[in-house]
């Protein structure tokens, strides 16, 4: 399906243009009907040439009601502009085509009404001239009479070519559902109806609505008139809720994917119109079906800081539109750069605010969050609308790797937390010599880390965490019988530091897998390989000695100057490429990496 807003001014024929293409009538109330105009939202849709289907949503011209027009087209990418012959370019054209630009509408038409009263020429001339500075750019034109049905044909050819250019759906995003009309239907309850933008709704699906604490459910699903077991996107569609009692919901409610967005009352965007400076303390914002009155707070020359009346489930990159109510004037166009900025509170954070937000441009940045926000849940980020790839692989760059649970860390921040910790830890060891090291909790509050998971993802050999405790892992803090086996492994290898005890005298000595395995895990032994262990600092000697080298030197030149046997020469040499300490040339030769 195919969604389209009309726009334009009051009396130039949009809802008898509609009610031309459709047969439906789009103006739902009597009131409308009595008055001839239209107030409120309608909607109507019929087949178009290609077999697709079109659905208007039918705005009112009446300055008036510009907030009604604005919640119909906040949610559709396209746009009808309709202009009479007869009266040519008018205030609500122009009011419409700004938030048409605001909202950076894209698609849209321009429909001539009233070509049987006027000669269409000049007002089809004047409409494309101000349309092509817009975001619709240069928008093709046809000359209608809603009357005698002159140029339809023509007009649904241009809906349907319209419609092929539309880019697709994104299917699998969370549903966002603006709702733009809800009423009681006798026997069902509440129903609301919108333009489902992206996603898929079933019969059935839980869904999250703003200040609800329970989720609501789809008791049933309409779309263009008919029940339906789901729907997906682009559809307009009418969503039974069970157990929602009407009064809890309306327009500006929005129905959510569970989980998926933040709720925020404080923004800080980009406009596009008026400067910052110029821009009154308060205005209303619009975005989706929502009108929220905002204080409005220039950070930039292009940057505000927007706080909202009620929040909304806003995700960067969002746009939405400032408006004047009281002065009829469309401000500008909005783009979502942070949904959850920080506060301003020191002397200067404004300023410096300023200049972080003119590097943004609403696009959301995995990366560039990461470095601002230094350390987040990646349910958070997703909420905020900034994609975190979920599987490990070739699109998932290493900075998006959770350092710890669900969280990911600047990789430098990530460093330097590392070498606090240590820190932190040495601190409290000269402090406390007879506690048996740090308590996490203590270390958690030292370094304000919002997890305690964090604290011991950041804990590395030689540290360790023993009984809720970070310390140096030393042979002391081993059992006993291993503690014991690994001093007199010291005892006896320690003026040899590259002859590795052979398999025989490591089970003399009481050594199997599993105490070599918690001595290594204690950093009290070094593996090199199965039954091939060395005392942990024989790593930095053996640079030591090979820097002592003629370079580069040969597996052989390694193993005398080491005083040791191929057994260990070879492992030990592996080791240290792989930790960077030593090269290995093409020639099997060797160097140490200075
Ligand atoms: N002669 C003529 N009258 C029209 C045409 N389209 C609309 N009208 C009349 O113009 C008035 C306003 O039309 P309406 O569709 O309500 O305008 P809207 O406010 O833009 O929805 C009505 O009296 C219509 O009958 C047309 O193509 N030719
Ligand atoms: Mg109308």
């Amino acid at each position: 399906m195919f969604v389209v807003a009309t726009a334009g001014h009051v009396d130039h024929g949009k809802s008898t243009l509609v009610r031309a293409l459709t047969g439906m009538e789009p103006d739902r109330w009597a009131e409308e009907r009595r008055r001839g105009m239209t107030i409120d939202l309608g909607f109507a849709w019929t087949t178009l040439p290609s077999g697709g289907t079109v659905a208007f949503v039918d705005v009112p011209g009446h300055e008036r009601f510009v907030p009604n027009m604005l919640a119909g087209v906040g949610p559709v990418p396209a746009a009808l502009i309709v202009v009479a012959a007869d009266e040519g370019w008018m205030p609500q054209s122009a009011e419409h085509l700004a938030a048409l630009d605001a909202l950076g509408v894209a698609y849209g038409l321009l429909a001539v009404t009233r070509a049987d009263l006027a000669d269409p020429g000049p007002a089809t001339a004047r409409a494309r001239a101000e349309i092509a500075e817009t975001s619709l750019g240069a928008v093709p034109a046809v000359a209608v009479s809603g009357l005698t049905g002159a140029g339809l044909p023509q007009l649904r050819a241009a809906l349907d070519r319209l419609a092929a250019q539309l880019p697709a759906p994104v299917l699998d995003d969370p549903v966002r559902l603006w709702v733009d009309r809800s009423f009681t239907v006798r026997g069902s309850g509440t129903v609301v109806t919108g333009t489902l933008g992206a996603g898929r709704l079933r019969v059935g699906d839980e869904l999250e609505l703003a200040g609800a604490d329970e989720p609501v459910r789809v008791r049933g699903l309409h779309s263009l008139g008919e029940a339906r077991p789901q729907a997906a996107a682009v559809a307009r569609v009418a969503v039974n809720l069970r157990g929602t009692p009407r009064d809890r919901l309306g327009r500006g409610d929005a129905l959510l994917t569970p989980g998926r967005f933040h709720h925020t009352d404080l923004v800080d965007v980009r406009l596009a119109g008026d400067a910052a400076a110029d821009l009154p303390a308060t205005l209303t914002l619009h975005v989706g079906s929502a009108a929220v009155p905002v204080r409005v707070r220039p950070l930039g020359p292009d940057t505000v800081r927007l706080r909202l009346a009620r929040p909304l489930p806003l995700l960067v990159g969002d746009r939405a539109l400032l408006r004047d109510p009281g002065r009829h004037h469309v401000n500008g166009g909005v783009r979502v750069l942070d949904v959850a900025p920080p506060p301003l509170a020191r002397r200067g954070a404004a300023a410096a605010r300023a200049q972080v937000l003119a590097e943004l441009d609403g696009r959301p940045d995995l990366a560039g969050e990461l470095r601002r926000r230094r350390l987040i849940r990646a349910g958070t980020l997703i909420r905020m609308g900034v994609a975190v790839p979920a599987e490990p692989g070739r699109d998932r760059p290493a900075f998006a790797e959770p350092v710890a649970g669900d969280w990911l860390a600047d990789p430098a921040h990530w460093r330097w937390l590392g070498e606090r910790l240590t820190e932190e830890v040495a601190r409290h060891a000269r402090e406390h010599p007879l506690e048996p090291g740090m308590p996490v909790d203590a270390l958690r509050q030292r370094l304000a880390l919002p997890d305690r998971v964090l604290v011991e993802a950041l804990v590395r050999p030689p540290l360790r965490i023993h009984s809720g405790r970070v310390g140096a892992a030393s042979a002391d803090a081993l059992p006993a019988p291993v503690a014991l086996a690994v001093q007199r492994v010291r005892a006896e290898y320690g003026d040899r530091p590259f002859r590795a005890p052979e398999a025989d005298r490591l089970v003399d000595l009481g050594l199997g897998p599993r105490e070599i395995g918690a001595a290594v895990r204690a950093g009290a032994l070094l593996r090199l390989a199965d039954n091939v262990v060395l005392l942990p600092d024989a790593l930095d000697g053996a640079v030591r000695v090979l820097a002592g080298l003629p370079q580069p030197f040969t597996l052989s030149a390694a193993r005398q100057a080491l005083d040791t046997t191929r057994r260990v020469a070879v492992p030990l040499l592996e080791l240290l490429d792989r930790r960077g300490a030593t090269r290995r040339l093409p020639d099997d030769a060797r160097i140490v990496v200075s």
